[in-house]
């Protein structure tokens, strides 16, 4: 397909008013009638054909104003439909098309997931649904009808409010009408039929306003959507309170699905979920999972004013909806738990997948300017640096500034389908700033490089920083200009205390915050009596890679004694990372580096009780093998690093024992599982001390993990167990596989994690495990969830498999890339971007896995999807 550019943005010709959905559902021929009710749009190019998007739709008639049209009034393929003169005035279009939701197994547009019917339509799968103009600026009012067998389908939604509902006299069939009284565009509309159980609750808006709320599950999972209704309340009240956002309709409905392309999907007031983001009880869901669906939860209702309200003028602009609404559900998590170990989670993940994607072949900005498959630009980039760039502007405004921004956002864009431009005027004009330079943000794909030079001059009591900013080149973007950093920072003093920050020139250092602009910049603090230590881009204020002359006694004091938790953590994955890389090297040639400074830095964080066990344990896990692969930047050895953080874990085992010995009877469990922030975070901290203390490997540390697996009565202290024996026992490994599977037999949700972890297992035989798994009677390679739990997870999560050095790896997820394509070609995509970081490996198999992509790219007959991928992989 041709490259679709946002500099060809032009409105719509025709708009749609109303849009009346008779839908017929059947389980091989379901019919659509569409009724639109179109009129020229005053800002299109006149005189304009009505051209309709459409994609394996079939057409059985098409009317205008109630006329059948004659074949030589317009045209149709499966791909679209074009009336060729309509009148230039208000129109009705009618079209009547049929499809066969069994038979799709793209799970885009209308599919069928266990016997149940639903939907999903962003990016562009509403034009597999009927034929209409599918692109978010177009915002119509729907009405919809929905009929089906009732023995099959006894519960029928849809987006809006519910206006009716009936038997149809004299059949075993039945209907209900959904009318949605807010405009939307087409990717928004959703409808679900099937045999499911409810959870019912209600919920009264700040204004009064009574909301019914249900869950709806497969048969007999009801008792597992409790957790993801307490978050959605919770949810509909911090958006009042912090955004001042309500909900508008008398019903907001969330159903789980099994067979999902991916998280969940903010369709109005019925939004559909990937039943991994809803279901959870203690025996099966691991804290991770508990925090995952408040998350995913909070993120979709929040999509309510986020992208529904104000949705996107064009699917450039998605970062607008996405980046923003990650925001808003990061800080709803924070205000939730705590919000320092969220921001070391987001920063961990931003840095594994953003990073990741920034440094490679796959580089694009927060806002592309051109795309081939919108699909493949839902990525960490759009979503997490997206969310990166909006929290940077609240830095830079402060609380304050910052709502006032949204606040007139709201205000000024409800029902718009708007801009990044929009969006930032509204900060700009709220805050009388200009944000020009600040937009680049959007504009220039990299991660920004900082280089900062600290100085103390006794005699002029001084202390200067000189900084530097690089934004390597990417593709396409040769040349950069430089970036606005908001570098939040602190002077610490010897005792750990903050020291004023008084700028000479008398600038603005108010809120701790540095703005750093140019590509060199100094600044100097004036009555800095002591020397201090820089505690730089405190909370990780930006997103970037950050380089100092901080010594390693530096970062092991702020390891200590920094106020800022977020750099405390900080500082100790500085050390780690440098020791990794230093190990790294020196497996081939040249002296081994010394754990001493880390093993200072992290017994001080152990010793210390007035810390929050998670946020020990986020200390204690050290930067995984992808992130010391990236450190390294090219020449990568992934068996290298392996080996070389298995050595530094089994060194901090043994050095840190006695304290690990000490803290892990400490966190035992008492009374019954919890999923809250501070049960949680014990299990972390005493999982991680198990872990580590078993990668020693000696016999009682290893008997540890095994009591510790059997004794365990909920899925986060036996999964990390199970994982601690797969990993490091082999011989209690097998036993512990097969126990945990008759355990969990019947339940696929946990069957995947099982899936998941024996993919994951660093050694050789791993790839015929997962080979002869892929034949498992619970796997299937119809249901993304299982692909991406086996086979996802042997591609992105065990480097030293995938990256086997005779090549295997890579032949067989290019294999499975091809066996997938044609089924689900968003499934197939993302599992081939797990080799967007083949550039930075050394060159054996750097050419090995750039066969296995050509060899992909070479093959006939790809989707858009995959085509896509793997053209901007090899560019
Ligand atoms: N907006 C959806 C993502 C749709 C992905 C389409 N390929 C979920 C979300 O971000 O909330
Ligand atoms: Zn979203």
């Amino acid at each position: 397909p041709q490259p679709v550019r946002l500099s060809d943005y032009r409105p719509p010709d025709w708009l749609v008013d109303t849009v009346h959905l008779d839908i017929r559902l059947d389980r091989h021929a379901t019919r659509v009638m569409a009724r639109l009710a179109m009129r020229p749009n005053p800002d299109g190019r006149e005189g304009s054909p009505i051209a309709l998007d459409g994609d394996e739709l079939v057409l059985k008639a098409v009317s205008l104003d109630g006329t059948p049209l004659a074949g030589t009034a317009y045209g149709a393929t499966p791909s679209g439909l074009t009336l060729f003169a309509p009148p230039q005035q208000p129109v009705l279009v009618e079209i009547e098309t049929w499809l066969d939701p069994s038979a799709n197994s793209k799970l885009m547009g209308l599919y069928r997931s266990s016997g149940a019917y639903c939907t999903q339509c962003e990016a562009e799968g509403f034009r597999r649904i009927t034929y209409f103009p599918d692109r978010p600026d177009v915002l119509a009012v729907y009405t919809t009808r929905i009929e089906a067998e009732r023995e099959e389908a006894p519960i029928l939604l849809g987006n809006g409010n519910r206006v009716a509902a009936g038997e149809i006299e004299g059949t075993s069939r039945h209907y209900t009408i959904w009318h949605d009284p807010w405009p939307k565009p087409s990717y928004l509309f959703a409808l679900v039929g099937g045999r499911l159980d409810k959870v019912a609750d209600e919920f009264r808006t700040a204004t009064g306003r009574q909301v019914e709320l249900g869950i709806y599950v497969e048969p007999g999972k009801a008792d597992r959507a409790g957790y993801a209704m307490d978050a959605l309340k919770r949810s509909m009240r911090w958006d009042e309170e912090v955004f001042g956002c309500e909900y508008d309709l008398d019903v907001f409905n969330i159903v789980a699905v099994a067979d999902f392309n991916m998280g969940a999907m903010e369709n109005k007031g019925l939004n559909i979920f990937n039943d991994k983001y809803v279901l959870a009880s203690p025996e099966t869901a691991t804290d991770a999972d508990y925090a995952n669906i408040e998350a995913i939860i909070a993120h979709e209702y929040f999509h309510n004013w986020t992208g529904n309200r104000i949705t996107c003028r064009d699917w450039f602009q998605l970062c607008l909806k996405e980046g923003l609404t990650v925001f808003r559900d990061q800080e709803f998590s924070s205000d939730q738990r705590s919000r320092p170990v969220k921001r070391i989670a987001d920063v961990r993940l931003l840095k594994s997948h953003q990073f990741a994607e920034d440094a490679g072949p796959l580089a694009h900005p927060v806002r592309p300017s051109t795309y081939r498959e919108i699909n493949n630009f839902y990525t960490a980039t759009v979503y997490e640096k997206g969310a990166e760039v909006v929290r940077m502007l609240r830095t830079l405004l402060g609380e304050e500034g910052f709502r006032a921004g949204m606040d007139l956002y709201f205000d000024r864009h409800d029902g718009d389908a708007a801009t990044v431009e929009d969006f930032l005027a509204c900060f700009a004009d709220a805050n009388g700033i200009d944000l020009t330079q600040f937009a680049r943000w959007y504009a220039q794909s990299g991660t920004p490089e900082l280089d900062v030079h600290g100085s103390w001059d006794a005699a002029t009591r001084s202390y200067r920083l000189d900084i530097a900013q690089h934004l390597p080149p990417t593709p396409g973007q040769d040349d950069k200009a430089p970036m606005v950093i908001p570098l939040a920072l602190g002077l610490v003093g010897p005792d750990g205390e903050d020291l004023p920050l008084v700028l000479d020139d008398g600038a603005n250092a108010e809120r701790g915050v540095l703005v750093v602009s140019q590509p060199r910049q100094s600044f100097v603090f004036r009555e800095v009596a002591t020397r201090p230590v820089a505690s730089l881009n405190r909370g990780f204020s930006a997103p970037v890679k950050l380089t100092s002359n901080l010594s390693t006694d530096d970062l092991v004091f702020l390891a200590r004694r920094d106020s800022d938790p977020f750099n405390r953590f900080d500082a100790a994955q500085t050390l780690a990372l440098a020791h990794l890389v230093a190990a790294t090297r020196a497996r081939s040639g040249g002296a081994a580096p010394s754990a001493t400074p880390l093993v200072e830095a992290l017994s001080a964080t152990l010793e210390d009780a007035a810390l929050d066990p998670a946020f020990v344990a986020q200390a204690l896990s050290l930067p995984s093998e992808a992130d010391v692969a990236r450190e390294i930047g090219r020449e990568v050895d992934p068996d290298a690093i392996h080996a070389a953080r298995g050595d530094l874990r089994r060194t901090l085992g043994d050095a840190l024992r006695p304290l690990l010995e000490m803290t892990y009877p400490r966190l035992a469990p008492f009374g019954t599982y919890a999923p809250d922030a501070g049960s949680a975070g014990r299990r972390a901290l005493r999982n991680a001390c198990l872990d580590l203390l078993a990668a020693t490997a000696a016999p009682a540390d290893i008997a540890r993990a095994v009591a510790h697996f059997e004794a365990a009565d909920n899925m986060t202290d036996r999964l990390f167990a199970l994982s601690v024996l797969a990993h490091g026992a082999p011989q209690q490994r097998e036993p512990a596989l097969a126990a945990f599977y008759e355990r969990f037999r019947d339940d696929p949700l946990v069957i995947d994690k099982w899936f998941a972890l024996q993919a994951q297992i660093a050694e050789p035989a791993t790839l015929d495990r997962v080979r002869a798994l892929t034949g498992h009677p619970a796997f299937a390679m119809s249901n993304p969830n299982r692909v991406r739990a086996l086979i996802g997870s042997y591609s992105s999560a065990n480097p030293t498999q995938f990256n086997r050095a005779d090549g295997a790896g890579y032949r067989f997820i290019a294999d499975t890339v091809l066996a997938l394509d044609g089924r689900n070609p968003q499934v197939a995509a993302r599992l081939l971007a797990a080799f967007k970081s083949w550039r930075a490996l050394e060159p054996r198999r750097r050419s090995l896995a750039e066969a296995e992509v050509r060899r992909v790219a070479d093959t006939p007959g790809l989707s858009p999807d995959v085509a896509d991928i793997a053209a901007r992989s090899l560019s």
